[in-house]
């Protein structure tokens, strides 16, 4: 007689689940489950994607944080079905901003979007405000996880880590906005932190296009090194 361990072993070895995906069939082990895995939706939140948000007063194309919103729908709604975690990230400040750095805030005024200014959608980046509402499309059912962060990773000054062990995940499958900056550098932190990372690249948009081609390429660097890179349609084929 085996033991329950030694028979999950066995299956896991025999049935390996991966996606198609660069540079390497994603998770590396083939141990992909709902148990196991987490789909995180980064910031999509009016201010980085809706009209009289932050990006928008920045003058940037907002077709371009836009674009994955449909894919993200199909991906999530997917996920959801099968019953795998579903977690979403909102970038935004204290009312008071005393989570915000004068850096920060002086590089957002230099370029006219000052956060924690009133703008067209409130006053930018502070929550509780219209423009840093996750926008319709995506909103969160009740009971998923949301996690506020002061910062661009998902990691820094929040409880992400501790929620993804106490709920047994060890692989994160990261879409939003912007893919240079709030998801790379999610998908670094989780990557140092041991997670086996997963970035899906048509569920991503940044503000300039070339930045969203080159943040995907510097993930497929070295063997993969920060993970994987696929697409939404690879993703729903495995699920
Ligand atoms: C930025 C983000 N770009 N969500 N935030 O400031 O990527």
């Amino acid at each position: 007689m085996t033991s329950l361990d030694e028979r999950i072993a066995a299956t896991l070895v025999a049935e390996p689940r991966t996606i198609a995906s660069e540079p390497y069939p994603w998770p590396y082990d083939g141990d992909l489950r709902p148990e196991n895995t987490a789909l995180v939706v980064i910031d999509m939140q009016t201010d980085f994607c809706g009209p009289g948000g932050y990006v928008d007063c920045m003058g940037y194309d907002l077709s371009l944080t836009r674009a994955p919103i449909g894919p993200i729908q199909a991906l999530m709604a997917a996920m959801r079905t099968k019953g795998y975690t579903i977690i979403h990230t909102r970038e935004g400040h204290r009312p008071d901003l005393s989570d915000l750095p004068a850096n920060k805030r002086w590089r957002s005024q230099r370029i006219g979007a000052g956060i924690g200014d009133q703008g067209p959608a409130g006053r930018i980046l502070v929550r509780g405000e219209p423009g840093w509402e996750i926008i319709p499309e995506l909103a969160p059912l009740p009971g998923e996880t949301i996690i506020d962060k002061p910062g661009k990773g998902s990691f820094c000054a929040t409880d992400l880590e501790m929620i993804l062990r106490l709920k047994g995940i060890r692989n994160i499958v990261l879409t939003g906005i912007t893919t240079d900056v709030c998801v790379h550098t999610t998908m670094r932190e989780a990557n140092d932190r041991g997670f086996e990372c997963l970035l899906v690249e048509d569920c991503c948009g940044a503000t300039k296009h070339e930045n969203h081609l080159a943040a995907i390429d510097m993930v497929k660097m070295q063997g993969g090194v920060f993970g994987a890179v696929a697409t939404s349609s690879a993703l729903l084929e495995v699920l």
